[in-house]
């Protein structure tokens, strides 16, 4: 039966006249008609605690946006995802990114196989592999222990390695270098390589294809930087290349040895897949026991997912408030503060997750939706970013959603002058920012302050702005994991809701075919006969002139 259309829904109906009735409530108003607002709505699972008290709903608006999920099948359409059912239906695949937490006896079956034994065979592969490398007991062509490590990939290829390093980098062994590849741009490598001794570093290769132009333009370089240093000897290969991929006919041909390579699975998508062997860096970092709590605190996310009900459950939560700012309120973006320097590279990280999975306009059966889909991520570090774009937050005429994420303890702790730690500064202001949004400051507030009646407008806040909060203790491998984990299931509740395929990227596969023409048509050496518009050719034409004029 073809799944009812989400505006016709009698829950949706609901949901739009809830909003009518209530949504000219202010936070301020909210918060004044219930003083218990700031504890009940509030839920807390897996060392997370998520404040949504500043989202402008009621829990009447909560119990309403849970009867939409029930309505549009959340609960089954989970269940067939973690039963291994081809959900991804525009590739014919199954999205078993849970499957990669999976502790060992569980079963998960794809097309009749149990693929829990692979995954955790892969596992055991990379935790030898890692402590070879980490030990010194696997050494380079010449003799030399790995001191260096280069990841190579793109996408989620890379994005999600890059984010954890960066994030774990306290647990990270400091006797080694981490790098990241990913451009194409020959910037990226020459820097990452310049400073750095080949017969020292090991190159990891992460491509699920095989095939990326960016990955195997840089492995290329990759391979005759190392040759060139280590005297030509093509053997050398074997000791400073390991790949990462599904593909290993591609990996033979590029002359990795199979033996080196660690495979996962056509039902792990780029972007889900930085706990399974694209995570190999992260591993060689932070060692592999602290890589299996990491995982450990996915699973635990993924459980609490699957088993709570949806009204106590953090990624339904968060994926249902989203779908409110989203399709109610009309907030086109979400900005994503960390305040925490490690992880600097999340909201990068999670660009990828949320607006390459949700970023579709179509259902699944390829109608065109009446309705917004996957808002626009984005954000920096908290304190860095309230002295550049907070500005816009706050007197914006846009409504920016905010996540603020914090913790208890600092992994670096720094006193200040006055006896206590930097760390309170830093959390003193993620609190205060979450407050100010929503609260702002009346012009009579303004005016109490002596404040000249020329700039009363000007420094008045409007507040009513929405954020949630979420705390955790301190940012362990675990709480990592659960956070991942986190976005990626409230990724999936909209993308249920939403009726779309959170799980393919035609965008993607469209950017990696684009370019070929225009490679051949830049590279030929004659200007070839051009069949673009009018821009496009000027542009090939202008940049052969600038490429190939001296001086
Ligand atoms: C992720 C996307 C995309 C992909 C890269 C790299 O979900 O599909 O970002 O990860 O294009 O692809 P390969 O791993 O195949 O090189």
């Amino acid at each position: 039966m073809k799944p009812a259309k989400l505006t016709s829904l009698p829950q949706w109906h609901a949901l739009q006249q809830h909003f009518a009735q209530t949504g000219s409530q202010s936070l301020r108003e909210l918060f004044a008609a219930d003083p218990q607002r700031g504890e009940q709505l509030t839920a807390e699972a897996v060392g997370l605690y998520m404040d949504y008290s500043k989202q402008r709903v009621s829990s009447d608006t909560v119990q309403l946006l849970c009867e939409l999920a029930e309505a549009c099948e959340l609960r089954q359409r989970t269940e067939a995802m973690f039963r291994g059912e081809k959900i991804n239906t525009t590739e014919n695949r199954a999205v078993l990114h849970v499957a990669l937490r999976a502790p060992a006896g569980e079963k998960i079956m794809v097309d009749g196989h149990d693929v829990v034994p692979d995954v955790h065979e892969v596992l055991d592969r990379m935790r030898a592999f890692a402590d070879q490398v980490r030990s010194g007991s696997w050494r380079g062509h010449s003799g030399k222990r790995i001191r260096n490590v280069i990841s190579i990939g793109i996408g989620g290829s890379d994005l999600g390695p890059v984010m954890a390093y960066e994030a774990l980098r306290d647990y990270s062994e400091r006797e080694m270098t981490f790098r990241f590849v990913s451009n194409v741009d020959g910037t990226d490598f020459v820097e990452a390589t310049h400073d750095l001794d080949a017969a020292e570093t090991l190159f990891v290769v992460c491509s699920k294809t095989f095939t990326t132009l960016e990955t195997l333009s840089n492995a290329q370089a990759a391979r005759a930087w190392c040759l060139n240093a280590l005297g030509g000897d093509d053997k050398a290969i074997a000791r400073h290349f390991v790949a990462v991929s599904t593909n290993a006919d591609e990996v033979q041909k590029f002359g990795i040895d199979t033996a080196h390579m660690f495979g996962f699975w056509d039902w792990v998508g780029g972007r889900y897949s930085m706990d399974s062997a694209i995570g190999l860096s992260t591993m060689l970092a932070i060692g592999p026991d602290h890589f299996r709590e990491m995982l450990a605190g996915f699973y635990a996310m993924d459980e609490h997912f699957r088993h709570t009900p949806l009204e106590r459950n953090l990624p339904v939560l968060m994926g249902l408030l989203g779908i409110w700012n989203t399709n109610f309120l009309d907030a086109a973006t979400v900005a994503v503060l960390p305040y925490e320097q490690y992880l600097k590279r999340f909201p990068a990280y999670l660009q990828q997750l949320t607006m390459e999975s949700n970023g579709k306009y179509v259902t699944h059966d390829g109608s065109p939706v009446d309705y917004a889909t996957g808002p626009i991520y984005w954000g920096e570090p908290g304190t860095n970013g309230q002295h550049s774009f907070y500005q816009l937050i706050h007197q914006g005429t846009r409504l920016v959603p905010c996540d603020f994420i914090g913790f208890g303890r600092p992994l670096q702790p720094v006193p200040t002058s006055t006896g206590g730690d930097q760390h309170d500064l830093l959390m003193a202001n993620l609190i205060a920012q979450g407050e100010a949004l929503a609260f702002g400051k009346t012009a009579d507030q303004v005016r109490a302050e002596g404040v000249d009646e020329a700039l009363v407008a000007h420094r008045t806040f409007e507040g009513n702005r929405p954020s949630t909060t979420i705390l955790a203790s301190s940012l362990t491998p675990h709480i990592l994991g659960t956070l991942i984990a986190l976005y990626e299931h409230s990724v999936f509740v909209q993308g249920v809701i939403w009726d779309i395929d959170s799980f393919d990227q035609w965008g993607v596969e469209l950017g990696k075919q684009l370019a070929k023409t225009t490679i051949a048509e830049l590279t030929a050496q004659d200007l070839p006969e051009l069949h673009h518009d009018s821009s496009t050719n000027t542009l090939i034409r202008r940049y052969r002139q600038l490429r190939d004029s001296r001086g």
